[in-house]
């Protein structure tokens, strides 16, 4: 066993802007709490902890303030300051000679997570979510922006100069959502249409996910300087998984979910990840948090033997 030569900074990002369900701001200590630091030494890895960004909550907060060009999107105003000082954090890590681990929060975060990972580099990024997270303002279903941070990063329709949001040096065609099940029309529309790559879980039905993340890995460091992976714990199925705020039934497996991450740091080109979505007031005995935590594990280089 080879100590991992990594060291970890985590950022926690208690934030519930991104979507209508109060609770996944306890995210980060559910996280916390569920054992990530010894989990993470267990694994080999040097794990500093920087504590979480201040969050008002959403209560003090007007969710419709915008102005009219912005169109639906809740907590707007809310999310650019969370995600512009998130991209910070994120990018000092990186400086710092640390890979960040961030925790969530709801997916609206990834913002500030993929903008300051991919600031001074060009990345890829591995999306294992049911959904595409790829709504602008204009097509959103429910004004929530947990469903567009990747169009927002990919600078999408009305997405495209909104600065504190676009990751300018992540290209289309180094980004992999792994485990669709829950599209929307326009979302449909423009994986059609884009060099995204997409993997439903039909694919992994016929493929089998091994080889489908090896794809994705394929993908994701096509004349990169590395990836990020951005794990929306909605990817697994709600039976293993059930504190998450958009459950989608037929999702990965526990084992399934364990060698992908396996193959994330096997492949060893990971620069940053993200743990998002675990709302702990819908779980059952932490054990969604726990999930996540075993994930990073194994992701962070974890082996059995
Ligand atoms: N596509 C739907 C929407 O945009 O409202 C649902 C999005 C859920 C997003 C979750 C966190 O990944
Ligand atoms: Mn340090
Ligand atoms: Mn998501
Ligand atoms: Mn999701």
């Amino acid at each position: 066993f080879e100590p991992n030569q990594r060291s970890i900074r985590v950022i926690g990002a208690p934030t519930d802007y991104g979507q209508d369900r109060r609770g996944v701001d306890m995210g980060p200590s559910a996280i916390r709490y569920g054992g990530l630091s010894d989990r993470l030494a267990e694994a080999g890895v040097a794990t500093e902890d920087a504590g979480d960004l201040l969050v008002p909550r959403a209560e003090e907060r007007d969710p419709d303030y915008r102005t009219p060009s912005q169109g639906k999107a809740r907590f707007l105003r809310e999310t650019e300051d969370v995600c512009t000082r998130l991209r910070g954090e994120v990018r000092e890590s990186l400086a710092d000679g640390h890979t960040p681990l961030v925790l969530g929060g709801d997916h609206s975060i990834a913002i500030g997570t993929v903008a300051g990972a991919a600031a001074d580099a060009d990345i890829g990024a591995i999306w294992f979510d049911a959904h595409a997270d790829l709504n602008t303002p204009t097509t959103t279903p429910s004004g929530n922006v947990h469903g567009m941070p990747l169009a927002a990063l990919l600078g999408v329709d009305e997405w495209a100069g909104v600065d504190w949001a676009n990751a300018p040096s992540l290209s289309r065609e180094n980004v992999a959502i792994v485990g669709l099940r829950s599209v929307d029309d326009d979302e449909r529309d423009l994986i059609a249409e884009s060099e995204i790559s997409a993997y439903t879980m039909s694919d992994i039905d016929r493929r089998g996910l091994a080889d489908v993340v090896s794809d994705a890995l394929d993908v994701a460091t096509d004349g990169t300087d590395g990836y990020h992976v951005s794990l929306d714990l909605d990817w697994l199925d709600p039976t293993i998984a059930p504190g998450v705020g958009t459950p989608v039934r037929g999702g990965v497996t526990y084992r399934e979910a364990h060698h992908s991450m396996e193959q994330v740091a096997e492949d060893g080109g990971m620069r940053s990840m993200e743990l998002v979505e675990v709302n702990p007031t819908l779980d059952q005995h932490n054990e969604t948090a726990e999930l996540a935590v075993e994930l990073a594990a194994s992701a962070f280089g974890k082996r059995i033997l």
